[in-house]
């Protein structure tokens, strides 16, 4: 009888500690550093979509985090290696990407469209033979250009940030970038002499999801579903939205 006792104030303990530490837990959560309008710098301080969306729904399940702002390219290992407990960083969900992450609902409707310079006399995938194209490393448009690269007959540089390789193809040393719609539809409504335009329709569609590592984060994903249900539910999310057309 003693022994059972004794193992069970022990398993007891156990369990607090273990419910406390959770409590207490500061979730490590990538984004990307520089993607307005989901997130860039704004007077010292990250803002936009995915910073937004993260903050109201962590108030709302009532879980610390702590916002980690990086390259594109260094999320997903970062991600995988446990370095970071999860991503929100316009990140198309991809059955590739599945395989390494779980990923939340759907947050926001996405894909690839190509971009070139307003004077620029490509006006189709017709004209994409023998082109300089411009891609940001570990992309979904770099995915796409590195696929279709043989058939085009194209050379791709690769950049480590969205607003080099948009300067590229504004330089002339690409031809055409490949970037997510809502990116540079952002980007064009906000250039007062428009330098890039867009080409023809988006050559893919995707959702944005936020990831955790596959099979390991599972309190935090539903924390991030719930809590974005919740913000959907309350017109906080549409509030966020409406920020940014
Ligand atoms: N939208 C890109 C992708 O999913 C990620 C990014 O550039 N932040 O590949």
């Amino acid at each position: 009888m003693k022994k059972i006792s004794i193992t069970f104030a022990m398993l007891l303990a156990a369990l607090t500690t273990t419910t406390a530490f959770a409590k207490d837990k500061v979730y490590k959560i990538a984004t990307d550093a520089a993607y307005a309008p989901f997130s860039f710098k704004v007077d010292g301080a990250y803002t936009g979509i995915d910073v937004e969306v993260l903050d109201a729904i962590a108030k709302i399940e009532g879980f610390e985090y702590q916002l980690t702002p990086m390259n594109f390219n260094g999320i997903i290992p970062g991600v995988v290696s446990g370095q970071l407990d999860g991503a929100i960083a316009g990140m198309t969900i991809t059955e590739k990407r599945a395989k390494v992450l779980d990923f939340s609902e759907g947050y926001y409707e996405s894909g690839v469209i190509p971009v070139v310079t307003v004077d620029s006399k490509i006006a189709s995938i017709a004209d994409f033979k023998n082109k300089r194209f411009a891609v940001k490393k570990g992309t979904t448009s770099a995915d796409w250009a590195s696929a279709n690269r043989k058939d085009l007959d194209s050379t791709i540089r690769y950049f480590d940030d969205s607003a080099s390789m948009f300067q590229e193809v504004i330089n002339g040393n690409a031809d055409i970038a490949f970037e997510d719609y809502p990116v540079i539809a952002y980007k064009i409504s906000l250039d007062k002499t428009p330098t890039l335009k867009l080409v023809g329709e988006k050559l893919t569609t995707a959702k944005f999801g936020f990831g955790v590592k596959k099979g390991q984060n599972a309190e935090l994903l539903k924390k991030f579903n719930d809590g974005l249900a919740k913000i959907k539910a309350n017109g906080t999310y549409e509030k966020i939205l409406n920020k940014y057309q």
